[in-house]
């Protein structure tokens, strides 16, 4: 067997529409990336996760695709793709994409035929059904608003699409369908791409009926989430799938997997099931959620937080992989999310990288996340371009939600928080484009920019240097098992990794207060060795057998027994 690379790597995500425009359009593109691979290498990157390249019409940004094998003309051509790919593996990166196939774009030639007549040959690579009474054939809501089904007048019936009505679901119950996406997945494989991160991947197999879901009172629709969430094939088609292809080749696959918990992801990343190597789970990132959902922001809970990445941690230990991630082009910034993006953000930012990293699992840096990148407070809902922010917005304020409350729910968790131009230095535009960018950039960039952090031996990205460095010589942080420690306190997260004779002792202080730790009793008498932390000058901060943390401090020591 293959050793298993991506163990003790760190993947770095590229969102390619924001990463850096290289022709002035004010849109990010292929060339933009080639150009910035050293800032990889000096931050210590060897895989890189790029989001959806395809040619896509960009309902979605991209994740709706209406050709596989073709680049998006916006990011550049098929030869500026096989040239950053080379560039890539000449600094020993490799490169993971992303795979959409729960669904495809409407503009695919697939789509355009099965919505022509009800005996087109492709019109079964979609799901279709009558409506019910005058309505929809089911009740299920859309992540992106109003129903999951859209009516198509040319066969008189709808169409099934979880996302926008221009993202139908492709059915995966057609073993032509299944077989296409084999050899889309072999195209590229063949050209040299090192593995999958895949999208909403625990979806593509429905209960059939597609039964109705239970409406909330006050709702129009339901969650249909019971039957499209990890369904009744859903293994099958992921051990068919690695038989057909991934078996194959020496690679890496992250699914994304919404709606799952531990159990689940034992059955998804266990090796001698032959599914995935790892998914994204979402349990941690409801803890701000209150009761109507992510736009119901609600302050963090840490005891919450630290208990569901607990559990996480010990029950894949030794029986799967976990991904490890505050970031990605769907979630807010986590330094104005959980920590402080104002007098403590470099501090908050560190802390929150080295209780992310020293965990067990695949850590994955989103591109600014190095850098502590916030969240954007854009003034009026113009200013977005995140369909699901502006589906959402248009949605509730027809119903009458109050816009400056709407507002606050858009600058806590727009995916656009994530989308704003990365940062490269002080000029206009933050460099990253010559022209009018796509979407704003955020106005701190004079003071949080990759030129301003390369500069400071001080800075977050440094200090994230460091973190992926450190992976590589201690296989206590690859291998070792997870200890929550001081489970009830709602300030500090802290927790031990044990392997061989060795353990870590991890202290992340999760506020602006000072708080004194009491080392467990299994580290009495034992001289802890500091291998980080995120202020300089700390000998006098800790006593064996107690530390003292101050604001947003975290510190991790190493026993040796
Ligand atoms: O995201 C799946 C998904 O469920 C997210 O939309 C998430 O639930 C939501 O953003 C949280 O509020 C994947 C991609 O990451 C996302 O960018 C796409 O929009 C979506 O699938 C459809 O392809
Ligand atoms: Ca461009």
């Amino acid at each position: 067997m293959e050793k298993q690379w991506w163990k003790d790597a760190v993947v770095y995500q590229i969102y390619p529409r924001s990463f850096m425009d290289s022709n002035g359009d004010g849109i990010g593109d292929i060339p933009g990336i080639t150009a910035k691979l050293d800032y990889l290498t000096a931050l210590g990157v060897e895989v890189v996760w790029l989001s959806p390249v395809y040619q896509s019409p960009n309902d979605d940004n991209g994740y709706d695709i209406s050709d596989y094998r073709a680049i998006m003309d916006e990011f550049g051509t098929m030869e500026d793709w096989e040239r950053m790919l080379d560039e890539m593996h000449k600094r020993g990166i490799r490169l993971v994409m992303d795979l959409v196939v729960n669904h495809s774009s409407d503009e695919h030639p697939w789509f355009v035929e099965a919505r022509k007549s009800k005996d087109n040959p492709y019109r079964d690579y979609y799901v279709w059904r009558d409506g019910k009474n005058g309505r929809e054939p089911n009740n299920w809501e859309s992540f992106f608003s109003g129903s999951v089904w859209e009516y198509n007048e040319p066969t008189g019936d709808y169409y099934l699409h979880l996302f926008s009505k221009k993202q139908p679901d492709l059915n995966w119950e057609n073993e032509k369908v299944r077989s296409e996406v084999y050899e889309l997945m072999k195209f590229w494989l063949d050209k040299g791409v090192d593995g999958f991160r895949m999208d909403v991947i625990n979806m593509i197999s429905k209960v059939p009926g597609l039964p109705d879901g239970n409406v909330e009172p006050g709702s129009e629709y339901a969650s249909g989430a019971q039957y499209y969430m990890n369904g009744p094939r859903v293994h099958e088609f992921l051990q068919e799938m690695n038989e057909q292809v991934l078996s194959r080749y020496d690679i890496m696959t992250v699914g994304e997997t919404g709606g799952v918990t531990p159990e689940h992801g034992v059955l998804y990343t266990n090796p001698e099931r032959k599914e995935l190597n790892m998914i994204f789970q979402f349990e941690h990132m409801d803890v701000d959620s209150g009761p109507l959902g992510k736009w119901d922001v609600a302050p963090l809970d840490l005891v919450r937080l630290k208990k569901i990445l607990a559990k996480w941690q010990t029950d894949l230990h030794g029986r799967g992989w976990n991904s490890l991630y505050w970031d990605n082009h769907d979630q807010p910034r986590v330094v104005s999310r959980f920590g402080d993006d104002g007098k403590y953000r470099v501090e908050s930012a560190k802390m929150l990288a080295t209780c992310l990293h020293f965990m067990q699992g695949t850590p994955y840096i989103y591109q600014g996340e190095e850098i502590g990148m916030t969240n954007v407070q854009f003034p009026s809902i113009e200013d977005y371009r995140d369909i699901e922010t502006i589906n959402m917005y248009n949605e509730r304020i027809a119903k009458g939600f109050d816009q400056v409350e709407l507002m606050k729910g858009i600058h806590a968790k727009s995916r656009d928080n994530a989308r704003t131009p990365m940062q490269w230095d002080e000029r206009e535009n933050a460099g990253f484009t010559d022209g009018t960018p796509w979407i704003g950039v955020n106005p701190n960039y004079h003071e949080i920019n990759a030129k301003q952090a390369m500069e400071d031996k001080n800075s977050i990205f440094y200090y994230y240097k460091e973190l992926i460095a450190m992976r590589k010589r201690l296989p206590i942080m690859v291998e070792g098992s997870f200890e929550l420690i001081h489970e009830d306190s709602t300030s500090l997260f802290a927790y031990l990794r044990h392997y061989e004779n060795e353990t870590l002792l991890v202290l992340n202080n999760f506020t602006a207060d000072e708080l004194t730790v009491e080392w467990p009793d299994s580290l009495s008498g034992l001289k802890g060795e500091r291998l980080i932390g995120n202020y300089e000058d700390v000998e006098s901060r800790s006593a064996d057998g107690e530390t003292n943390l101050r604001p947003w401090e975290s510190i991790v020591y190493h026993f040796r027994k």
